[in-house]
C-alpha cells in the first residue's frame, strides 16, 4: 500500500497513526498539494491528501473511509468494533467526526489567515469556524469527562482521532490554549503521545 501525503497533515497523521497501531506494511509518497505542480488530482478528484493507493491500483479516500478499510484488514489492535455492534462503533464514527470537524474549522480558518491577503480576510468568518473549533474542543471534554479513553473503556478510533486533532492546533495554534481550558484533553493528550504511533508522527514542516 502506498499513502499519499504531508507530515503536516492532520488527517494524514490519523492514517498515519492508525497502520503503525495495526502493524501494517506502507510506503509514503509525500504531496504538497497545494504546489501549482501537484498531480493528486490523477487520483482524487478533491485533490486532497490522504490518498492510499491499494496493491491493484485502486484509490481510496478520505481519511474516515481509509482507517475503517485498515481497520478491517487485521486483528491487531481493533479500533472499531464489528459490524453488528453499531450503535458502539456509531458512537467511535461520532467522535471521529467530532475531531475532524474541528479539524475542518481550524484548517478553514488557517486558510484564511496564510492564503488570502489581510484585507480580504473575513473576521466574521474567522470567528465563524472559532466558534466551532471553541464548541468541539468544549464538547469533547464534556463527553470525555474523567473517562480514561473517549468511547466505552479502551483505546479505539475516537482517541486516535481526538489525538490528531489537538496535535495539529498544538502545531498551528499554539496561542489556543485548549489545555488550559480542558485538562481532561490535556491528561488524554499526554497519555496518547507516549504511544509509539503518536510520537513517530508528530507534525512537521
Ligand atoms: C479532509 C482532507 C483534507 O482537507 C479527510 O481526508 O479526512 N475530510 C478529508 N486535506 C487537506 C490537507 S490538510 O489540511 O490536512 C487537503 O488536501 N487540502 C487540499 C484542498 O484543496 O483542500
Amino acid at each position: 500500500m502506498k499513502l499519499i501525503g504531508s507530515l503536516t497533515s492532520p488527517y494524514v497523521r490519523k492514517v498515519r497513526v492508525v497502520l503503525a497501531e495495526k502493524k501494517l506494511d506502507y510506503a509514503i509518497e509525500l504531496e504538497d498539494v497545494w504546489l501549482p505542480e501537484t498531480t493528486i488530482h490523477e487520483l482524487n478528484p478533491l485533490g486532497k491528501v490522504p490518498c492510499l493507493v491499494l496493491e491493484d491500483g485502486d484509490v481510496m479516500y478520505d481519511s474516515r473511509v481509509i482507517v475503517e478499510y485498515l481497520d478491517t484488514l487485521t486483528p491487531v489492535c481493533k479500533l472499531l468494533p464489528p459490524n453488528g455492534n453499531g450503535r458502539e462503533r456509531a458512537a467511535i464514527k461520532n467522535w471521529e467526526a467530532l475531531a475532524d470537524g474541528v479539524l475542518d474549522a481550524g484548517v478553514a480558518m488557517r486558510l484564511e489567515r496564510i492564503q488570502r491577503p489581510p484585507e480580504l480576510q473575513s473576521a466574521e468568518q474567522i470567528a465563524r469556524q472559532m466558534g466551532k473549533v471553541e464548541r468541539g474542543m468544549a464538547s469533547m471534554s464534556d463527553r470525555l469527562g474523567d473517562n480514561a479513553w473517549c468511547a466505552g473503556n479502551h483505546y479505539s478510533l475516537a482517541d486516535v482521532a481526538v489525538g490528531c486533532a489537538l496535535g495539529w492546533f498544538s502545531f498551528r495554534f499554539p496561542d489556543i490554549d485548549w489545555r488550559g481550558a480542558h485538562p481532561n484533553l490535556g491528561k488524554l493528550f499526554d497519555k496518547l503521545s507516549e504511544r509509539a504511533s503518536f510520537k513517530d508522527t508528530v507534525p512537521q514542516g
